[in-house]
């Protein structure tokens, strides 16, 4: 007789173990996805449906853990289990009508990790997520918090895409005004001369695609008529009332990432009591009111927003719980570049924080990251082709 035990981190080691043994491969992937540990924290629920939920974990060998009075109103429970255990819990034909409420939110998130996507398209491109997607940063603005005034001409700006293109970036991402905390907001005119000379200068030189960093739809605009093909917005739609409805009549591909306030207030908003469920839950309202105002859901790409309305001690927390935000089934952007809780934990300055964003870029991508904007973009390839090749074996 011999025993082992499996690594149970990803469903690879199962998949890997039926594969061998004979099995084909699209039910040994999904017996092994079945077979995957589910937490789902459900919150705001009443006494009944704590009651009823107990009894059916009772019943279905799903462990329950429940309390009544949570962070919003009312109780919560914790439902924990293998995925197929926990989706029948999903079919409001399979559960007590006590707890029926809960299948269509319960069904997306079973959805989204058995078909993760796999794509994403973006105006004139569809890019592939199966590798790594590195995002390289051009910053024309003369104080980003860590480059800022570093490019100071057009031509060193194109310059400069041309390299993170021959190193390996897949996106390029043009910002024209500084985010960094406390930074004062630029007027659009001014935003708008400082990115489109460059944009439009790196579609003519073939760099590209491009993206353009900004919060405001008149720039968004300028951007999208010199060529860009993503939108990245740090506000998350909340800075700019118009850009919504102008992304929902273009055909770009849309970058939503969560802060709140604004750069002078949001370091003051870094409360939460349990940071990535409540950024998870932010970012999913985000992305529900993109898709209202017309925006289609897979053209949308979320991103935690490191370092944004964030402490070092929630930016830690919050890559390391990545998989909560991934878990919400859409494409996760991550900007952990050069940012000062990767100093919190190296002691390097901003101009030596490379290596640690690589291996940040790294842990990212295992906990389900497929998009990564940095600024050495040669330096994190080197680190996503080896985590790539760790968790999808060529
Ligand atoms: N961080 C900065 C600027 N833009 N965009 C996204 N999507 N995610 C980020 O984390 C992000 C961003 C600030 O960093 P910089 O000043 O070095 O560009």
């Amino acid at each position: 007789m011999k025993i082992t035990a499996l690594a149970a981190h990803t469903p690879e080691a199962v998949r890997a173990a039926l594969a061998a043994r004979g099995w084909e491969t699209q039910p040994a992937w999904f017996a092994a996805v079945g077979i995957q540990p589910f937490v789902a924290l459900i919150e705001d629920i009443s006494e009944s449906e704590r009651e009823a939920l107990v009894h059916w974990g009772t019943k279905s060998g799903a462990d329950v853990l429940t309390g009544g009075s949570g962070l919003g109103t009312g109780g919560w429970a914790l439902v924990t289990g293998s995925t197929s255990r926990i989706a029948p819990l999903a079919r409001y034909d399979r559960v007590p009508p006590e707890l029926s409420r809960f299948a269509p939110e319960l069904g997306k998130l079973l959805a989204a990790r058995a078909e993760p996507p796999r794509s994403w398209p973006i105006r004139g491109a569809e890019l592939s997520l199966e590798k790594p997607v590195i995002i390289g940063i051009i910053n024309v603005t003369p104080d980003s918090f860590s480059d800022g005034g570093h490019l100071t001409s057009v031509a060193a700006a194109i310059e400069h895409g041309a390299r993170l293109t021959a190193h390996g970036a897949r996106l390029l991402d043009v910002g024209g005004e500084s985010t960094r905390p406390g930074a004062t907001p630029v007027p659009p005119d001014e935003e708008i001369a400082r990115v489109v000379p460059v944009i439009a200068g790196l579609i003519k030189r073939g760099l590209g695609p491009v993206s353009v960093d900004t919060r405001k739809a008149a720039v968004a605009r300028a951007a999208l008529d010199a060529g860009a093909a993503v939108v990245n917005d740090v506000s998350g739609l909340q800075y700019d009332p118009a850009l919504a409805a102008l992304l929902a009549r273009a055909d770009a591909g849309v970058i939503l990432m969560h802060m709140r306030g604004t750069p002078a207030t949001m370091d003051d908003l870094a409360t939460y009591a349990h940071v990535a469920p409540e950024v998870a839950a932010e970012l999913a309202a985000t992305a529900e009111k993109a898709e209202r105002a017309g925006i289609a859901r897979e053209r949308i790409v979320i991103d935690p927003g490191f370092g944004f309305a964030k402490t070092a001690t929630q930016n830690f927390r919050l890559l390391d719980e990545l998989a909560t935000i991934v878990a919400l089934g859409y494409p996760v952007a991550v900007g952990l570049s050069r940012k000062r809780f990767l100093g919190a934990a190296t002691g390097r300055p901003v101009a030596d924080r490379d290596r640690a964003t690589a291996v940040a870029c790294a842990l990212a991508w295992e906990r389900g990251a497929r998009l990564f904007r940095v600024h050495d973009v040669a330096m994190t390839r080197e680190a996503l082709a080896l985590a790539g090749a760790t968790t999808n074996p060529p």
